[in-house]
């Protein structure tokens, strides 16, 4: 008895492949169609983005600048000055429209894949090229998202220099290879007489700050550019020579942090750190008295010769030997 075997829908494939493929896009495009026909209509992206945005909000919302957890401060130290705000919203944007733009562009590719995903062994999704309101985004999107971090930026910084109009306390700072100065003017706590202390590479120096009162700065190098950073005021400026760069700022919180220089100034550069005391008036005008005491009343002067400077001896030697 011999077996009659009906074609299967293998041999159609083998045999009119032109033919298959054909009927296979018009099967999937009358299917697409017919969805699309009997659904109603939905805005899966939109309501996508109002999910990625409600969550980014509600996770972030939780966060401050003064907690004491270092992920609700989205890893920044903890706030110790009046222009911290300022950055902090910039910082908090930034995390929120960088979780937004990740959760949408993953949620697309996930939902992508499913959506138009093979279905079966004999079905080739359709295939998309050229696609110009897709390309037109690609380019659009970036520049739109840029613009929207620069004008954020521009109104934070020009925020965060805003100057006083009678500052508590006026002091110059000397950044030099490879130290600092700090340089009080008219204070009262000294008569009116500058005091300063200088650092070394071997020993930093130390910046006194009253609590809660206003302070401007005028940076000032007689070398190489440095950079005057103390990570606690989210707040850094470039020190530059032949030019005075200033900014008025006010510290809020006590305690004792650590300054760096922020810009690449040479071999020691690493060696740039000092210590900011911010302390009560009382603790800061008995600095001062102690800083005339000693004798450092005056202007200092930046480093005369950077390979001389004391506490470098025992590096150099190092590197010889
Ligand atoms: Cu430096």
């Amino acid at each position: 008895m011999s077996m009659q075997r009906s074609p299967s829908r293998d041999d159609t494939l083998v045999a009119q492949p032109d033919l298959t493929i054909n009927r296979v896009r018009c099967w999937s495009r009358l299917r697409m169609s017919s969805i699309a026909c009997l659904e109603p209509e939905r805005h899966p992206v939109g309501r996508m983005k109002l999910a990625m945005i409600a969550i980014a909000i509600a996770v972030l919302s939780g966060c401050s600048p003064v907690d004491s957890h270092d992920i609700s401060r989205l890893a920044l130290p903890i706030a110790g000055s009046d222009r911290s705000q300022g950055m902090w919203n910039l910082w908090l944007g930034a995390w929120i429209a960088s979780l937004v733009v990740f959760l949408l562009v993953f949620g697309l590719i996930a939902w992508s894949m499913i959506r138009y995903r093979r279905r079966s062994e004999d079905e080739v999704p359709d295939q998309v090229r050229y696609n110009l309101p897709i390309e037109a985004l690609y380019t659009i999107a970036p520049v739109i998202i840029v613009a929207i971090f620069f004008f954020h930026t521009v109104t934070s910084e020009n925020e965060m220099l805003k100057k006083v109009d009678n500052p508590d306390h006026t002091m110059t700072v000397l950044g030099s290879k490879w130290q600092w100065a700090f340089n009080y003017l008219d204070e009262k706590a000294t008569a009116g007489d500058p005091v300063f202390e200088a650092g070394t590479p071997e020993r930093p120096a130390n910046l006194y700050l009253a609590v809660n009162e206003s302070v401007r700065f005028d940076l000032k190098s007689p070398d190489v550019i440095h950079s005057f950073w103390v990570p606690e005021f989210y707040f850094k400026m470039d020190v530059i020579p032949g030019k005075v760069n200033s900014f008025d700022m006010t510290p809020t919180r006590e305690g004792t942090f650590t300054g760096r220089c922020a810009e690449l100034c040479g071999l020691y550069h690493s060696r740039m750190i000092f210590k900011v005391h911010v302390v009560s008036r009382a603790e800061f005008d008995q600095h001062l008295e102690g800083l005339k005491a000693a004798g450092n009343v005056g202007e200092p002067v930046g480093a005369k010769d950077a390979d001389t400077i004391a506490g470098l001896d025992e590096a150099e030697n190092g590197a010889k030997n």
